[in-house]
């Protein structure tokens, strides 16, 4: 159960005499006249729990009375019919703790008198294009009344400064979350490997996965399930998810779950017969073995580009001894020789927002891994269908995988431990699968 009260506290007190306002997220059109599900915004759940659109939550510590204020729609037996229930202005007070509620169309006349006064406001500059305009037209309107005696706030600060700080070291409550996003979509990377046989279509495959994890209590994926066999695997985000499943191909998955607005986020690639064949093998264990030397750098007091660095580093040595690759491992890596076939990061933060908040650099230097701290562990190696003639053994290949990581106080936690990864392993699985097939 999440504490949302202290987390205000908390955060009030690091805020000092600043106001933070928090605007919910927006509704997006899917077409015509219908929605896309509704997501709350990070920061302002994070810190409220409130998890209606048409929202504003502003926190003013500096006020005597009004320190946790929102603006929210108001009860509408009509509306509530039939969109759904509202907590309107009652319920803000009573069951989200608010001091002070308001009519979220009284917004433009009521939050400016919350920012009389204060120094600082702290807003997210991110991507709401329309309410970055009302907030500067708030503090532009204030600055018109300094001569009447007014102090109006002089200085912006992004939330990232401190609210995205305080959201990427987690607490025990929310890592108590996120294991359950990861052991749920677990379970479903299991499902999918034990129930996939050639001729199914992609997509059966992802409805096998994400039937697991709704029912384990998932609110839905975290993002747009990858489930994707033989070239399509060599797309980093291919999302189609349509095509056949043959044997001899790989097939790469990568879809995690959504838990209380927590995310897990996982990547298996693995063989659809059940067998990898020797040339599947071959990339699989450079992959798995640059993702062992990254598990490595995952403790307190190494850098963020220190995982990066050894999963590279493991990359290029296996890109060597495959032949893809000729020369000495250092000049390879200095020219980024193995790009062609893994283009991407081996890391991110996880945690509310899938690519979590929290900066990677402080003051110009990656930033030093603490105990709290969750990211993803994903080196892979892609030979697509335009893979020089160097690689031509490979070519179809596209392996990834991808493990989320709590970082503890002496080394690391894999949370999402329950998907098999070692070769004999996902083969063992996948037999018993052809075993209960074969059953009379
Ligand atoms: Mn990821």
């Amino acid at each position: 159960m999440i504490d949302f009260a202290a987390r205000r506290w908390a955060y009030m007190e690091r805020i000092g005499d600043g106001v933070a306002i928090l605007p919910a997220a927006p509704t997006f059109i899917k077409t015509a006249d219908q929605e896309h599900q509704y997501r709350p915004d990070s920061d302002l759940y994070y810190l409220t729990g409130f998890a209606e659109p048409e929202a504003v939550a502003v926190l003013a510590p500096h006020h005597p009375d009004h320190k946790f204020i929102l603006f929210v729609r108001p009860r509408d037996k009509t509306m509530e019919t039939w969109n759904g229930r509202r907590a309107g202005l009652e319920g803000a007070r009573q069951r989200y703790g608010a001091d002070a509620a308001y009519p979220i169309d009284q917004l433009d006349a009521v939050l400016p008198q919350y920012l009389e006064g204060v120094s600082a406001v702290h807003y997210h500059f991110g991507h709401d294009k329309v309410f970055n305009d009302r907030v500067h037209g708030w503090l532009a309107a204030m600055q018109r009344k300094v001569r009447n005696g007014i102090t109006a706030p002089h200085i912006m600060v992004d939330t990232q400064v401190i609210l995205h700080e305080m959201r990427l070291r987690k607490s025990p409550d929310e890592v108590a979350l996120m294991r359950r996003a990861a052991e749920i979509a677990a379970a479903g990377h299991r499902k999918a490997m034990s129930t996939t046989e050639p001729g199914q279509r992609e997509y059966e495959v992802q409805a096998e996965l994400e039937y697991v994890m709704r029912k384990g209590g998932a609110m839905g994926p975290s993002y747009g399930s990858i489930v994707g066999g033989g070239f399509n695997a060599t797309i980093l985000h291919y999302h189609e998810n349509s095509d056949i499943l043959n044997d001899g191909d790989l097939l790469l998955i990568d879809a995690g779950a959504e838990v209380e607005y927590y995310a897990s986020d996982i990547t298996r690639t693995f063989p659809v017969s059940g067998t990898f064949t020797a040339a599947q093998r071959e990339v699989y264990e450079v992959v798995l073995w640059a993702q062992e030397a990254a598990l490595g750098q995952c403790q307190p007091g190494k850098r963020f580009c220190d995982v990066h660095g050894a999963a590279v580093r493991t990359i290029v040595e296996g890109l060597v001894h495959l032949g893809v690759l000729k020369g000495h491992v250092d000049d390879l890596i200095a020219q980024e020789a193995y790009k062609p076939y893994y283009m991407h990061k081996t890391s991110h933060w996880l945690g509310m927002d899938v690519h979590d908040v929290g900066v990677y650099k402080v003051g110009g230097e990656w930033r030093e891994l603490e105990p709290g701290m969750v990211l993803t562990v994903e080196p892979g190696l892609y030979f697509g269908e335009d893979t020089d003639s160097a690689a031509a053994r490979y070519r179809g290949i596209g392996i990834r995988i991808e493990d989320d990581v709590l970082i503890t106080h002496d080394g690391y936690d894999v949370l999402t431990k329950d998907v098999p990864k070692a070769i004999d392993e996902i083969e063992g699985l996948m037999r018993k699968r052809s075993a209960a097939a074969a059953m009379p």
